[in-house]
């Protein structure tokens, strides 16, 4: 691979007075008051949010245009008492409270619902009925079905899960004020009818790329608030690269201390500790997210033998490496300590793991061939599954031999891989990443100012006009466990440049792994893809203003208006 720009600087929102004009679009803290007004009267104005806008493009929808539900002052939160269902309401209220500043109140009860309540019901408790007669109303593990009626809203779902993408389908059927971070007067109303909504792929998921460029905590959360809001289930961690690891590991502490001080460029880097590493899981998880944290071998570890040469093949510690070539570096494969130190490795991020993957890496491993590389790769798998956990590692694996479980990440940019293919026949499983659709550090355009361009350029259409189930030649969709965008970051160095790269093209991912197939169509999703513009821009979220998505004008005269106090329901 050719060396990316390393120069590029994130777009900047000052340099021209039209936002229509601007490659991505970044509002400043101080912004913020100013557009979560003018969304707000926008949203005034605005025809309400209708339930064929939401994206990931739900299974069924029945829309009930004589019916509208608005929440008010009166509104409460009703939850069934049980495990996670409580959570999500809680979820549910913390996203609506800043910019409707209602107090909706979260009450664990299943007495009678008074008018003008959301409830958030785990199925079983209550019976569901289908969406027509005659219908399946299983809704699986991650499954919800939502009513909005001139009475209240309300959820249901078999699993807590359930109830947490209904909700995240509930935020988006409110106006794109309600992503203000402050509180702003808009009429708070929902479309009435019914979504019965179901994912496509069990694995919906983003990986973040933390070793080429070091990202705070910080910014990793806001990346899985990103994932949630589309339903995407998995965060992908690429923990461990040439110019930097990233884990802390106590077994061998010096990968953190000495192999995390770099970055590519030259940048002081960064580690996570187990501390760090446990805040970013719990977050995940309270959002339905699973943690995948990979650990790149055999190659991609100059940082590892930069704090442990006796891990080399050479045993001499190799300088730190701040560029971006690949394929260079390698753990030593005839050495004994080369198999202990996986092990500890392994062991000690699958006990910081409650998720049931460890991705081993196995990619561009160019100096470790043939019979050498399948060896290793067959113990390094089985070290993995010592751990308790599944194998999962990039589709190079697939000549090793088959171990319980195990999963491939395609990453190719053709769609026909024999060798893949055949483990797919010994049993593995696929998650699609084609890097020619799904790479997220792919540019959009020939000007976009970061990203690679080694598989193409990746505009929102190429994101989203392919099919994960039938993708890789030989592979039937009953093996693919899902699809996943990549984000690879040696040109990306902040929160900004990152949700430049990931918005809008994420939702795009989304809706292949969550809608059904018979949903997709381009040009209806990219007027869906429109209306989320202004809810990203108000809450001071950055992205890229794609000319082929026709977002809606900003208006040109700011507004004030305040709620109107009389109208909950109309007819
Ligand atoms: C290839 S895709 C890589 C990464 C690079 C990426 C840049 C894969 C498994 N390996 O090491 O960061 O290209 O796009």
């Amino acid at each position: 691979m050719s060396s990316p720009s390393l120069s590029s600087p994130t777009p900047d929102p000052t340099v021209s007075a039209d936002p229509a004009a601007l490659p991505a679009h970044q509002p400043g803290v101080g912004d913020l008051a100013a557009l979560a007004a003018r969304a707000a009267g926008d949203d005034l104005l605005a025809p309400p949010v209708r339930l064929d806008d939401v994206v990931p493009a739900p299974e069924r929808i029945e829309a009930d245009p004589r019916v509208t539900f608005v929440l008010d002052g009166d509104t409460a939160i009703r939850v069934t008492a049980a495990p996670g269902a409580r959570e999500v309401a809680d979820h549910l209220a913390q996203l609506l409270r800043p910019a409707t500043g209602l107090p909706l109140p979260v009450a664990d009860t299943l007495a009678a619902e008074p008018a003008g309540t959301v409830t958030l019901t785990l199925a079983g408790m209550t019976p569901t009925p289908p969406i027509t007669p005659g219908e399946s109303a299983d809704l699986g593990a991650e499954g919800y079905r939502l009513d909005v009626t001139t009475t209240g809203v309300r959820v249901v779902a078999e699993t807590a899960t359930g109830l947490f993408y209904g909700v995240q389908t509930l935020r988006q059927l409110l106006p794109a004020a309600v992503e203000s971070p402050i509180p702003v007067a808009a009429r708070w109303a929902l479309p009435g009818g019914t979504i019965l909504d179901r994912p496509r792929f069990p694995y919906r998921g983003a990986m973040l790329d933390v070793a080429r460029h070091f990202f705070a905590v910080e910014d990793v959360l806001r990346v899985i608030d990103h994932l949630a809001r589309y339903k995407l289930n998995h965060l992908h961690l690429h923990l461990t690269d040439d110019q930097g690891w990233r884990i802390a590991v106590d077994s061998w502490p010096r990968l953190a201390t000495v192999g995390g001080a770099s970055e590519v460029g030259g940048g002081p880097g960064g580690h996570y500790t187990k501390a760090d590493y446990r805040r970013i899981v719990s977050y995940a998880s309270a959002r339905h997210v699973t943690v995948v944290p990979e650990i790149d071998l055999p190659g991609h570890t100059n940082a590892a033998l930069v704090a442990y040469p006796e891990l080399a093949p050479d045993k001499l510690a190799p300088a730190p490496y701040t560029g971006t070539e690949v394929g260079f570096s390698y753990v030593d494969p005839a050495d004994e300590q080369t198999y202990d130190f996986i092990a500890d490795v392994l062991g000690e991020v699958a006990a910081l793991t409650p998720g049931p993957w460890l991705h081993i890496g196995g990619d561009e491993a160019f100096k470790v061939k043939g019979e050498v590389y399948t060896g290793f790769v067959e113990r390094a798998q089985r070290l993995v599954t010592d751990t308790g956990k599944t194998v999962l590692g990039w589709h190079q694996l697939a000549p090793a031999a088959h171990v319980d479980g195990r999963v491939l990440q395609w990453w190719g940019t053709d769609t026909d891989d024999s060798t893949t293919a055949d483990a797919v026949r010994r049993g593995a499983r696929l998650i699609v990443s084609p890097g020619n659709h799904a790479y997220l550090d792919m540019k959009y355009a020939e000007d976009t100012p970061i990203g690679h361009d080694w598989a193409g350029l990746i505009d929102v259409r190429r994101a989203y006009d392919w099919d994960p189930g039938t993708h890789v030649d030989g592979v039937p969709s009953t093996a693919v466990l899902g699809v996943e965008a990549p984000l690879w970051t040696e040109s990306v160095t902040s929160l900004a440049d990152i949700e430049f790269l990931l918005l809008p093209r994420l939702p795009a991912i989304a809706e292949l792994g969550w809608s059904p197939r018979a949903t997709h169509d381009w040009a209806g999703f990219r007027d869906r893809l429109a209306g989320h513009g202004p809810r990203w821009s108000t809450a001071g979220i950055t992205f890229h203003r794609s000319p082929e998505i026709p977002w809606p004008a900003a208006p040109t005269i700011p507004r004030q208006h305040r709620a109107p106090q009389d109208d909950t329901t109309t007819h």
